[in-house]
């Protein structure tokens, strides 16, 4: 009998002309597309082993256009893991980032530990970086991302930065099963705790209330 091959969303979301159908299909196909249709939103599926488990990644290469913003809202909440791609030969690519995080936040209620992949692209350009290396490792820090720079063209870090936010997905799944099984435990605690306190006057109510969920 075959294991189910677990599916996962990854949305990859940044301004126009930053390379995010580019990593796509470099990704995917192998191979550098000098021109792509900006305004299409187009969504891939590529089966991979991650952490020695196969995982099928459903990429979804946004257009990013604002007419589009109730879909927007929508890929933000069922994305399962964020790639926020900037040029560091574009300094407003770079400033749009908080803006993006912030709303992706908003959509996962501010679970600061949420997979999300900060990615420089366009290294290959070094004489028209706008964007320090330094710089991108700052921003980083401060939003609890990692940063990584990639070029679409030279497949530098390419399948690296699709691989690692797919492990930060299931490390990130992993964990959640984790919390939600302390928090049962800890739902239980207080019964178990209550022999060893002080008799309370009533007992039979006491024990009733530490099962309510909250
Ligand atoms: N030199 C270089 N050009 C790139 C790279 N990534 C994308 N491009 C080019 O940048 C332009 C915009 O890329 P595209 O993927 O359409 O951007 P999108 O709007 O974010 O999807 C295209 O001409 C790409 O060939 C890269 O890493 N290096
Ligand atoms: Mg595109």
């Amino acid at each position: 009998m075959t294991t189910p091959v677990k599916e996962y969303q990854l949305v990859v979301m940044g301004s126009g002309g930053v390379g995010k159908s580019t990593l796509s299909v470099q990704f995917i196909q192998g191979q550098f597309v000098d021109e792509y249709d900006p305004t299409i939103e187009d969504s891939y599926r590529k089966e991979l082993v991650v952490d020695g488990e196969t995982v099928s990644l459903d990429i979804l290469d946004t257009a990013g256009q604002e007419e589009y913003s109730a879909m927007r809202e929508q890929y933000m909440k069922t994305g399962q893991g964020f790639l926020l791609v900037f040029s560091v030969t574009s300094r407003s690519s770079f400033d749009e980032i908080s803006v993006l995080h912030q709303q992706i936040m908003r959509a996962k209620n501010n679970d600061s530990n949420y997979p999300i992949l900060l990615v420089g692209n366009k290294c290959d350009l070094e004489d028209q970086r706008e964007v320090p290396k330094e710089e991108g490792t700052r921003l980083a820090n401060r939003l609890n991302l990692t940063y990584i720079e990639t070029s679409a063209k030279t497949r530098t870090n390419v399948e690296e930065s699709f691989t690692m936010l797919a492990s930060r997905i299931l490390k990130y799944e992993k964990q959640q099963v984790v919390n939600a099984r302390s928090r049962v435990q800890s739902q239980h605690a207080p019964a178990r705790a209550t022999p060893a306190q002080p008799q309370p006057t009533t007992p039979a109510k006491e024990e009733s209330n530490c099962c309510i969920v909250a």
